[in-house]
Order: C-alpha cells, then sequence, then structure tokens
C-alpha cells in the first residue's frame, strides 16, 4: 500500500467510470463498463489476499470480454446491445447448456452484470448507513439480495468467509480514498443513480432476449 500509484487511488474515480458507460442513446460502452470493474478488483484486492478468490473469477471474466473487444470482431463488441445482437444473430450463444461456446460474451457480462446488482445494493447500504453499522453484514445482506441466488452453496459459503474479515466502516471508508465520511456519503450519492440506470438498461436489454438465465 506504499506505492505512489496506490496512494492515488480513490474509488471515485473508478466509480466515475461507470458514468462514462452510457451513449447517448443509452447504450452501454463494455470498454468502460470492464475499465469500472477493473478499478472494482483493484480495490478488492487492497482489502486483502481473502478476496483472492473473488478477484480471480472477476479478472477472469474481465479479460474474457477484453478478449473479444480488442479481437477481430471487436468492433460487434463495442457497447452491450451490439454484442447481444451479433452475438445472438450469429448463434454464438449457448442458450440451454454450456455446450459450443461455453464463455460467449453475453453469458460472461450476465456474471458481471449480476455483481454490479450486489455493488449497487451494498452501496447503498453504506451510503445510508450509521457510524456503528457492520459493513460485513451490509455486505452479506446486499448478497444475499442478489448474486447469492445464482451461486452453489459452496461458493455462498466462502463468500460469507470472506466478508466475515470485511474491515470496519471506518477503514472502509478510508481506503476508499475519497476523505471525510460525509464527502463519501455525497459520492456514493452521485454515483449511485449511474450505476442502477447502467444495471437497468442492461437487466432489460437481457429480459427482451430472454438471457437472464443464461447457462
Ligand atoms: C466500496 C465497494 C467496492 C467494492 C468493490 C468490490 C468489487 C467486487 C467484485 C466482485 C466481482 C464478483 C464477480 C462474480 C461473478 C460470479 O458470480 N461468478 C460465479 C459464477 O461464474 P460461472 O462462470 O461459474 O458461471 C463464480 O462461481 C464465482 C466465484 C467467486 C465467488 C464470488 C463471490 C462474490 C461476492 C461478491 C462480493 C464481493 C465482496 C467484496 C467486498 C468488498
Amino acid at each position: 500500500a506504499n506505492s505512489v500509484e496506490e496512494q492515488k487511488f480513490s474509488l471515485k474515480e473508478v466509480l466515475d467510470t461507470f458514468s462514462l458507460c452510457l451513449s447517448e442513446n443509452k447504450e452501454v460502452y463494455i470498454e468502460h463498463y470492464v475499465e469500472g470493474w477493473r478499478g472494482l478488483v483493484r480495490f478488492m484486492n487492497s482489502l486483502g489476499s481473502v478476496f483472492s478468490f473473488i478477484s480471480k473469477d472477476a479478472v477472469n471474466k474481465i479479460e474474457i470480454l477484453a478478449k473479444f473487444f480488442n479481437g477481430e470482431n471487436g468492433t460487434h463488441y463495442s457497447t452491450i446491445q451490439s454484442m447481444v445482437k451479433y452475438e445472438l444473430d450469429n448463434g454464438l450463444v449457448d442458450l440451454a447448456k454450456r455446450d459450443k461456446y461455453p464463455e460467449s460474451g453475453c453469458r460472461t457480462l450476465l456474471r458481471l452484470h449480476r455483481a454490479l446488482r450486489w455493488l449497487e445494493l451494498f452501496l447503498e447500504r453504506l451510503r445510508t448507513s450509521s457510524e456503528d453499522c457492520k459493513t460485513s453484514v451490509m455486505c452479506s445482506e446486499a448478497y444475499n439480495e442478489s448474486l447469492a441466488q445464482h451461486h452453489a452453496w459452496i461458493i455462498r459459503k466462502a463468500a460469507g468467509m470472506a466478508f466475515c474479515v470485511l474491515p470496519g466502516r471506518p477503514t472502509f471508508f478510508e481506503v476508499m480514498n475519497v476523505g471525510t465520511s460525509e464527502q463519501v456519503v455525497s459520492m456514493l450519492g452521485d454515483a449511485l443513480p449511474l450505476i442502477s440506470e447502467v444495471y437497468d438498461i442492461t437487466e432489460k436489454l437481457y429480459a427482451q432476449h430472454e438471457l437472464l438465465q443464461l447457462p
């Protein structure tokens, strides 16, 4: 935690990335979406190595999407909307069970999309919490309302154990490197509507195309 780069690290910059996600006509840019996740993973890594099994999976998914984005069909992966259209039109998504395309952009992004709901719920709890609230409780409540419903028992168990070692609210706010707790609360108030909007747009798109249960 001593390098200059890590000292400059602020959660505000990370959450700002999500504001860049939305195009004028409300499409979601994959490039910024993935960048946002990279920053969140960096933040999580700074909390300790217990979270590495979580960040490993997140990084894996980030890299899958980055590879599509930077690959020869990259233009189709400019936005979530264009990705969905391209992969569906070309039969590049396993709809019933994992088979020929176990790592499609659509199913990979869906995992991050579900995690974004966890983030939204967790940040909203942090924003409205009082000083003596426990981050581990806020985190597991947010998790149980979102991601947990898609996770096997063993993953839920491991996640629960990781939440227990989350630092308390004061340390947590400090690591965010945003300033006083009032400043953290106001920053969260600015960031949350944008995160919600990105989430809602993606959710609607996936629902329209019946992609919310992709294996
Ligand atoms: C101020 C708050 C900032 C906190 C930033 C934290 C960033 C968290 C990044 C979490 C990304 C999790 C992605 C999980 C994707 C997923 O659901 N993968 C599962 C399914 O994938 P598959 O390919 O098999 O269909 C996979 O099984 C997951 C394995 C890893 C365990 C995931 C536990 C998720 C807990 C999320 C809460 C993170 C708590 C961090 C505390 C700060």
